[in-house]
């Protein structure tokens, strides 16, 4: 099994049983968010996991090394032009030494629970696409969702995926959706997607408590924490852009790995200086719900332990 290297901070906090919270580079890539943004959202993430009493660890594959923990003086790289990378991808990278593969949230939650980090933040995962009963192209983090034992904390999924179907998805392979002080399942920009939850949560004790009680060992947890209202964006105008966005991307001929990117770069181009700031506040809502979350699980562990 592929183990990343870890940063010392973060070996540090893993030997002494400190919370950590992972998370993915592909956010802050050029596949992600545009410069200068991308470094804002790094930072204001960071600074919110810290603030919450755990350690950031950054997923990503530089110069052929897994990583997970990236030391302040390598986040210019990580901002930088990279390779998408999947979980599936991990190998490829690592064996054929990629200089900057930016980690999804399949790769992050692989990477995160094979040096045993149980809590991982992201803005949005990826999802079953619309028209995925022809394409089948349904996001392979869903069943990392299902294998990999990490609690994902992110703002539901973008709309321009088929949101019902993603939640269809989930429930078949065994991943529980809660809703964090929330009973819908939120869509990135908005609150609500207008489908419910399974099950809503207040506290962060009750996640570490229902982590702990999970049937099969290999598994995750889905958390989901709503954009804050005062970041929200206005779902009426969103809906016309989505679907613009999809429809130029089949124009495109664009397809597989290169479809969540394209549709995210058009949907920032005309949404511009709207959509940025909704996606950096709710980032750094989720490293905030979290660090809460980690540091639940941590003390939950030392209480088991004395
Ligand atoms: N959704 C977003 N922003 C992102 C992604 C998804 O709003 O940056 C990225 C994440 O890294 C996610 C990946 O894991 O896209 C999913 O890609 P795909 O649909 O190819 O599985
Ligand atoms: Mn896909």
């Amino acid at each position: 099994m592929l183990h990343p290297e870890l940063s010392s901070e973060v070996a540090v906090a893993l030997a002494n049983g400190e919370p950590v919270v992972a998370m993915e580079s592909t956010i802050f890539s050029n596949l992600g968010l545009p410069s200068p943004f991308n470094e804002e959202a790094l930072r204001r993430c960071i600074v919110a996991v810290r603030a919450g009493g755990a350690v950031p660890a950054v997923t990503a594959v530089l110069d052929g090394v897994a990583r997970l923990g990236i030391d302040e003086s390598e986040h210019p790289r990580i901002l930088g032009v990279a390779r998408k990378v999947a979980e599936r991808d991990l190998a490829v990278a690592v064996g054929q030494a990629w200089e900057f593969g930016a980690t999804t949230v399949s790769a992050s939650v692989a990477l995160a629970a094979a040096a045993g980090v149980h809590v991982f933040a992201t803005g949005g995962i990826g999802g079953v696409h619309r028209g995925a009963e022809l394409t089948g192209d349904i996001s392979a983090d869903l069943d990392a969702l299902a294998h990999q034992p990490v609690i994902t904390v992110c703002a539901g999924a973008k709309a321009f995926l088929d949101l019902s179907r993603t939640l269809e998805y989930l429930e078949t392979v065994g991943v529980p959706v809660l809703g964090w002080r929330h009973d819908w399942f939120p869509a990135f920009y908005t609150r609500s997607s207008g489908l419910r939850v399974a099950h809503r949560v207040e506290a962060a004790d009750e996640v570490a408590a229902i982590f702990a009680s999970r049937s099969r060992a290999q598994s995750g947890i889905l958390l989901t924490a709503p954009i804050p209202e005062a970041d929200e964006l206005d779902a009426s105008v969103l809906d016309g852009l989505l679907q613009q966005a999809l429809d130029d991307c089949v124009a495109a001929g664009v397809t597989g790995a290169a479809v969540t990117p394209f549709v995210l770069a058009r949907i920032s181009q005309a949404t511009a200086g709207r959509s940025i700031p909704a996606n950096l506040a709710l980032a750094e809502n989720n490293a905030r719900v979290a660090a809460e979350v980690a540091v639940a699980i941590a003390r939950g562990a030392r209480s088991r332990a004395s």
